[in-house]
């Protein structure tokens, strides 16, 4: 086979090309790759990162096809307050967003970008966000100087050659993402492992439908398909196109008879989607023939069908989850999933060649290398509180290598979505489940959902910070204007889901949690199943729907009635309290805030 010429253009979309010429003008590259996604190009970049030092490669008995990468200790997170939406009007954007004049933010752009990425590649990756073809879908095309950014988008979307031939095919139009780590070479400067620049910008156009990333090489900053356009710009195609771009796990629950039930939830960060996603229902269902399947555990993008019934897409290919507290215990999908072909970042690397993160193990290693390169015992955690692997650390690992992923995960159709769930962090007030009594009820309940912050500073315990639809810094225009699309999208359907309210967290007057959780979980999600097919009973409260004790399967778990009381509680004043944090979230949205929200509140209050 002849070697292919990297910087020959992949593709015979004339735009395309076009604006390729226009970027490397710009940010000056030594060269420029093509990416057709091949295992063989893969192979290629990881060697090279492995000699540049960028990557370790894992040991490959134990952890087969894996890679270590470290990052700079300053590049470990998404950076929220240098995330921008830059639409037109201030407005536009909203109070939850930061806002810079388009105009004036494009001026910065070309001076940061203007030979950017001298002494370095410029990588094309051509990406679809979705099944290649799906309706649902959505193309992208990410240019990059990062060798780590296109590995890691090579797992978490379908990369190369068959997008290619997508966007040659109509000349479909596509989402222009730039990206650099933002550090040039000179001639002959050495290079970094992780480079990057303390400068960040992470830019979103939304009415152009662009994305400017710079000074990152990590996640969501520099992984421009999840994010950045798979929420912040796709929230706004959803809006003017008339679907959802939601940050939500889609699950398939399948009964003893065979039937399945999706269902799509939005919970704030750390509260467990990515556990609840790969759930393992308590031996007793599994006995009786209860599965649940995985679709996604970040993102979903749903659509009416032609005939009126919601269908949702996972749009990524794989999952970027969060290590520490991931291990065979919490969830042993995951652990399945990044034992082989992964990628992790800021992880701990072991004696033997492996990795290692707090809560993998109940033993830690007698020894090991720290995320920063430093070694780390037990002992000396015990001294100074050094964590061996950083808090916000990653695996990027293949969706497919999930044991249950869904059968019918890359159905280009999307799945049925019958329910969608809401959640938060709650010691308090919120029961551990309930429905709403209609659709702008639910919405209500997206809009107000939050988590109570644990930070021991006085005045901030039981403060709930509200995250509506787990979307506040990814939706990509005014929030009140989300909340009312949300209020439109069940126009225009025949069958509308059922929305509910799940609380994992409430914990009793000793600061105990009272539900355990994890697995326990599926006897929720088998009253919401059941519900959502009009089969189950419950009883009504002011706040909507709740099952009664004998309407959850108990089997196999030691849980009184009394006990449930407690969980189920709804305490009036706690929930008149709870309603004017509401007020002060509508406060701030004030002119944009649909009024059937503000009704929605008024029923509640009567109610209480
Ligand atoms: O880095 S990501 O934005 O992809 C993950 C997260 O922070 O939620
Ligand atoms: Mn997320």
């Amino acid at each position: 086979m002849s070697k292919r010429n990297p910087a020959v253009p992949l593709s015979t979309n004339p735009n395309l090309v076009k604006w390729v010429e226009k970027m490397a003008e710009l940010t000056k590259p030594a060269a420029i790759h093509w990416v057709d996604g091949s295992q063989e190009e893969n192979d290629a970049l990881c060697a090279q990162m492995v000699a540049h030092g960028t990557f370790i490669k894992l040991n490959e008995k134990l952890w087969p096809g894996c890679f270590y990468a470290r990052s700079d200790v300053g590049d470990v997170a998404r950076v929220e307050e240098r995330t921008f939406i830059c639409s037109l009007s201030k407005d536009g954007a909203g109070p939850t967003n930061n806002w810079v004049e388009p105009f004036a933010m494009r001026k910065k752009l070309k001076e940061l970008f203007t030979g950017c990425m001298a002494g370095r590649t410029m990588y094309v990756i051509p990406y679809s966000m979705g099944p290649i073809g799906s309706p649902i879908s959505q193309i992208g095309v990410e240019i990059t100087d990062s060798p780590y950014v296109v590995v890691n988008m090579r797992i978490m979307a379908r990369i190369g050659l068959p997008v290619l031939k997508e966007i040659d095919k109509d000349e479909k139009r596509v989402v222009p993402c730039m990206h650099t780590v933002g550090m040039p070479l000179a001639p002959g400067q050495k290079d970094v492992t992780w480079p990057c620049n303390k400068e960040k910008y992470i830019v979103h156009f939304p009415e152009t439908r662009e994305i400017w990333s710079y000074g990152s090489g990590y996640g969501g900053n520099a992984l421009l398909g999840k994010k950045c356009f798979a929420l912040r710009i796709a929230s706004n195609m959803a809006r003017d196109e008339g679907w959802m771009a939601e940050h939500m796990l889609i699950l398939g629950v399948e009964d003893p008879k065979g039937e399945k039930t999706y269902v799509a939830a939005a919970f704030p960060s750390a509260c467990g989607k990515t556990n609840f996603a790969m759930l393992i229902p308590p031996p007793s269902f599994e006995k009786k023939g209860w599965k649940i399947w995985t679709v996604g555990d970040d993102i979903a993008w749903i659509k009416p069908d032609a005939n009126g019934q919601l269908r949702a897409i996972n749009p990524e290919a794989g999952f970027f989850g969060v290590a520490p507290g991931t291990s065979d215990k919490t969830n042993p999908n995951a652990m399945k999933s990044l034992a082989k072909n992964t990628i992790f970042t800021n992880v701990a690397l072991t004696a033997d060649g492996g990795v290692w993160w707090e809560g993998m193990t109940d033993q830690p290693p007698a020894e090991c290398i720290d995320w920063q390169g430093n070694k780390w015992t037990p002992e000396i955690a015990k001294q100074t509180g050094a964590k061996a692997a950083h808090p916000n650390s990653r695996f990027t690992a293949p969706a497919s290598q999930c044991p249950t992923i869904d059968p019918d995960w890359e159905n280009p159709a999307g799945v049925p979505i019958s329910a969608f769930i809401f959640g938060g962090r709650r010691p308090t007030t919120l029961p551990l489940i309930f429905q709403s009594f209609n659709w702008s009820g639910g919405v209500y309940l997206g809009a107000t959902m939050g988590s109570e912050m644990t930070a021991a500073a006085a005045g901030t315990v039981g403060k709930v910070r509200r995250d509506p639809f787990a979307m506040l810094p990814f939706c990509g225009y005014h929030m009140g204007d989300y909340f009312r699309h949300w209020l439109k999208m069940q126009r225009n359907l025949t069958q509308t889901p059922r929305v509910f309210h799940v609380n994992w967290f409430r914990k009793d007057a000793n600061g105990k949690f009272i539900w355990p959780g994890y697995s326990d979980n599926m006897r929720v999600l088998q009253w919401i199943v059941a519900r959502a097919r009009g089969r189950a009973l419950g009883k009504e409260t002011p706040i909507g729907w709740q099952p009664r004790y004998e309407d959850l399967d108990w089997t196999g778990l030691n849980f009184s009635k009394e006990q449930f009381d407690a969980l189920q509680a709804v305490d009036h004043a706690a929930w008149k309290q709870e309603v004017l944090g509401h007020e002060e979230l509508f406060l701030s949205l004030h002119d944009h805030l649909p009024s059937e929200l503000i009704y929605e509140r008024e029923l509640l209050i009567s109610r209480l």
